[in-house]
């Protein structure tokens, strides 16, 4: 496909709701700094999202939101769904950035998040079956690690994670397997940032992999550091839907970046940092939850077969 044409494709596959930001400080029952980064989960006939939420310290903990459509009519519980444990070392100062993902074999949900340990940020896990009992699993990998999620099932026998670790300042996107969730070994580099592009210097992974016919979507940030900062933006890739550590289609171009005022100007400027979604197949409709300007909660809309068209017409790798 010719490029030009491609690149409008990709401008033109995700529209912002009109009610954008649909969670902001203001809305919130307690005090809180700020509202951003949430994971996204359907549950039954509604959508319930868990927030990153900052308290006025600037340590943040998780708090689950629901809503029957999922843009309006927010029900926020009154109080932390998931605090840190801040006499441990692993927990120092808050959770930030959960991913959600049901594991279908042991009919509960997944959620990874990131725990500020004394020693920098680590991925933790906890599984859950309605969001209000939690069984906390600890601390996956060493710091420093973020940008976490598990995929639903087992690749071969083992449990497959997504993750994003610091290795001699490179932010590259790497896959690790477990056989038993606690042991986690096979780690291999599996999204690199791009020399020159807009994600040069550090790619995490977005939300929770989406399961296609055509393989798995994974919605990537991307982050460039300019004289005026960093920006975020948010990339694609197409991974294999039975062996995924085979990266089979990525995005030349970004799909989302911070263009409206609630994604330019806030806390931290110039940031889209989806980290959850919600796919209705019956109306091939994808809900792409992110923090804008790590202030607040937007989302925004494509169609799936929008997405799988676009991204088959991605290059196979352009590292
Ligand atoms: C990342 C994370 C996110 C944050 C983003 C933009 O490193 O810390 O929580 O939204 O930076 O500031």
């Amino acid at each position: 496909m010719n490029e030009l044409l491609r690149q409008k494709k990709a401008h033109d596959l995700f529209k912002r709701y009109e009610g954008n930001p649909i969670i902001t400080a203001e809305n919130w029952p307690y005090p809180a700094s700020a509202v951003f980064n949430p994971a996204a989960a359907r549950l039954n006939t509604e959508t319930l999202l868990l927030l990153r939420v900052e308290d006025m310290r600037g340590f943040s903990h998780l708090t689950a939101a629901r809503s029957a459509d999922g843009l309006t009519n927010w029900e926020i519980e009154s109080k932390p769904t998931l605090e840190a444990d801040e006499s441990s070392r692993e927990e120092r100062w808050g959770l930030e950035d959960p991913r959600i993902v049901w594991l279908e074999e042991q009919r509960q949900f997944a959620i990874t998040y990131t725990s500020f340990s004394e020693s920098g940020p680590v991925i933790s896990l906890a599984i859950t079956k309605n969001f209000k009992t939690f069984a906390r699993l600890g601390v996956l990998l060493p710091p420093e690690d973020k940008d976490a999620c598990l995929f639903p099932r087992r690749f071969r026998g083992r449990f497959a994670l997504i993750h994003r670790p610091i290795v001699r300042g490179e932010a590259h996107i790497w896959l690790s397997f477990s056989p038993d969730l606690k042991h986690w070994g096979d780690h291999r580099a599996l999204i690199k940032t791009r020399h020159a592009y807009w994600d040069c210097h550090r790619v995490g992974l977005a939300c929770q992999p989406i399961e296609t016919p055509l393989g798995w979507i994974i919605f990537y940030h991307g982050v460039r550091i300019t004289t005026a900062g960093a920006i975020y933006r948010v990339g694609l890739v197409l991974l294999d839907l039975e062996e995924p550590w085979k990266v089979l289609r990525r995005s030349s171009e970004w799909v989302l970046g911070p263009s409206a005022v609630y994604e330019r100007i806030g806390d931290v400027s110039d940031v889209v940092f989806p980290t959850g979604a919600t796919v209705q197949k019956e109306t091939d409709q994808l809900n792409l939850y992110y923090g804008a300007a790590d202030c607040a909660v937007a989302v925004a809309t494509a169609r799936l077969s929008d997405l799988l068209n676009y991204i088959m017409t991605c290059p196979e790798t352009n590292e």
